[in-house]
C-alpha cells in the first residue's frame, strides 16, 4: 500500500494506484479451511450431496438454537427463500416494501405477480419508515416486508403494531442481519417469518444459500414442502413447489463458518472502529453508526457524503477511489423504483420517496472483512482526507484534463 500526500500522486492524475490488488466490498469470510475440507471429504465418502442431507439438518438445528427460533429452513439462496416465504404466507395483491434495498426484495414479489409498493425510509436508520407505511396501505395491501438494511433492525415494534391494526402479514428481509439483535432478541424472531441470505458476500456465507426462520409451525411445514417441489414423501406431491434446497457442500461451509462467527464479528468490529477513528473530523463525511448495545455483525461500512460540506460528490469520490483500486460500492443505487420493470410500471413513484432518492446519491460502502487490515484502512481514509482537503484543486485539474 502506498501512502499519498500529494494530489499529483493520485491515480486519476496518472499516479500508481495506492493498492496493487483491488480492495473489494463483500470479500467472503472463510472459516477454518481444514474443517471445511474435512467436512467435504466426509460428504463425498457418504455420497449424500443434497436433498435434506445430514449437514443441512445440522445447520438448520444450529441456526435455530443460535437465534432461539423454532424453525429454520435452509434454502439455495436468499431470493428463493423470499419467494417461498411470500408464497407460503399467502401474500397477494400489493405488498409494501422499501425501495432502498437490493433488487431481490422487490423481484421476489413481482416474480409472483404481487405488486411491490415502494415506501420511503427513515434517513437515520436507512430502514422502512413506519409512518410512511400507513399512508401506502390500500384495500389490496396484504403485507409489509421490512428490510434490516446493513444489519440495522427496522422499527420492528411500530411495524408490528401497524400490521396488527390493519390485519396485514409482516415479514422481514433479514439478508444483512444474521447475528444481529433487536431489543436484545435475535433477528429471526419477528413477524411471520424472517429471511436470511447466506450469499458469499454476506457476513455468514454458504457460498450461495439462505434460510427462512419462523416460530409459526404451520408456515414452516408449508415452506418445507414448497422448497422440495411439494413432495410429502415418495411419489406424493401435495402442494405446488419449487427447488429451493440447499446442497450439502453449502451446508458444510455454513457449519464451518458458524464456528468462526465470533472471529468474523471481532474483525469487522475492529475495522469499523478503525474507520471511525480515521474518518473523524473530515468535514461532510459521516460513518453510519451501529447501536453498540445490540448484537451486530458490522458487515457494512457505510459512509454518508454531504456534498454541501465535502464540495465533492459521492460519485466523483467513488471515481477517485476506484482509480486507487479501492472498489467502494453505491448500494442501493439508484433504488428499486428506478430499475426495470418498476421504473416503467410506476414512473412517478420517486415523488413519494424523497429520503430514498437522497440516500442513493450520498452513500458509499467501503471494504471491510478479514482481507483488509489497519494499514489498508488508514490508507483508504488518508486518500479520502486528501481528496476532500484539496477538492478545488482536484476539480480544476480534472476540468483541464
Ligand atoms: N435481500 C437483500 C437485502 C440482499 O442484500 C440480497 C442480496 C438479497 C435479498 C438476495 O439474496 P441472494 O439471493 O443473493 O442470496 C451482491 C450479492 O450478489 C447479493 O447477494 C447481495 N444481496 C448484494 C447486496 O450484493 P452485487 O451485484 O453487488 O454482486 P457483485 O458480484 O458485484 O459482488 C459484490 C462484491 O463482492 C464485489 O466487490 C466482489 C465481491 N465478491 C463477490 C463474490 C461473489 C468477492 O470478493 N468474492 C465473491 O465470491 O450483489
Amino acid at each position: 500500500m502506498m501512502t499519498k500526500s500529494n494530489l499529483e500522486d493520485l491515480a486519476i492524475f496518472g499516479g500508481k494506484p495506492a493498492f496493487n490488488e483491488p480492495l473489494h466490498v463483500g470479500r467472503p469470510n472463510i472459516g477454518d479451511r481444514a474443517s471445511l475440507l474435512q467436512r467435504i471429504n466426509d460428504m463425498l465418502d457418504r455420497r449424500w450431496l443434497t436433498n435434506n442431507g445430514p449437514y443441512v439438518q445440522e445447520l438448520e438445528q444450529r441456526i435455530s438454537s443460535l437465534l432461539g427460533v423454532k424453525h429454520c429452513i435452509a434454502t439455495c439462496n436468499g431470493t428463493v427463500a423470499l419467494e417461498l416465504a411470500i408464497r407460503a404466507a399467502g401474500l397477494c395483491g400489493e405488498v409494501i416494501v422499501p425501495s432502498f434495498t437490493f433488487i431481490a426484495t422487490a423481484h421476489a414479489l413481482q416474480w409472483q405477480e404481487i405488486t411491490p409498493v415502494f415506501c420511503d425510509v427513515d434517513p437515520r436508520t436507512h430502514t422502512i419508515n413506519p409512518w410512511r407505511v400507513e399512508e401506502m396501505i390500500t384495500p389490496r395491501t396484504s403485507g409489509i416486508i421490512g428490510v434490516h438494511v446493513w444489519g440495522q433492525p427496522c422499527d420492528v415494534e411500530a411495524l408490528t403494531e401497524i400490521a396488527r391494526k390493519h390485519n396485514l402479514k409482516l415479514m422481514f428481509d433479514a439478508s444483512h442481519a444474521f447475528g444481529c439483535s433487536y431489543k436484545g432478541q435475535m433477528i429471526g424472531n419477528f413477524g411471520e417469518a424472517e429471511v436470511f441470505s447466506f450469499h458469499a458476500t454476506k457476513f455468514f456465507n454458504t457460498f450461495e444459500g439462505g434460510a427462512i426462520v419462523t416460530n409459526n409451525d404451520e408456515l414452516a411445514a408449508k415452506i418445507r414442502l414448497m422448497k422440495n417441489f411439494g413432495f410429502a414423501g415418495y411419489d406424493n406431491v401435495v402442494y405446488i413447489g419449487t427447488n429451493g434446497k440447499m446442497s450439502e457442500v453449502s451446508a458444510a461451509m455454513g457449519l464451518t463458518s458458524l464456528e468462526s462467527l465470533d472471529d468474523f464479528i471481532s474483525i469487522n468490529y475492529a475495522n469499523y472502529k478503525q474507520y471511525q477513528h480515521q474518518l473523524a473530523g473530515i468535514p461532510g463525511v459521516s460513518l453510519f453508526t451501529y447501536a453498540e448495545t445490540e448484537r451486530c455483525n458490522f458487515q457494512y461500512v457505510v459512509l454518508e457524503i454531504d456534498e454541501s460540506l465535502t464540495k465533492i460528490s459521492r460519485d466523483l469520490l467513488l471515481r477517485v477511489l476506484h482509480a486507487e483500486n479501492i472498489l467502494a460500492r453505491r448500494y442501493f443505487y439508484p433504488g428499486c423504483h428506478k430499475m426495470e420493470p418498476y421504473k416503467s410500471y410506476f414512473p412517478h413513484s420517486g415523488l413519494l420517496l424523497p429520503e430514498t432518492e437522497k440516500l442513493v446519491q450520498i452513500l458509499l460502502i467501503l471494504p471491510t472483512g478479514a482481507t483488509i487490515n489497519r494499514t489498508d484502512i488508514n490508507g483508504i481514509c488518508n486518500i479520502i482526507r486528501l481528496v476532500i482537503s484539496q477538492v478545488d484543486r482536484i476539480k480544476r485539474k480534472l476540468s483541464y484534463d
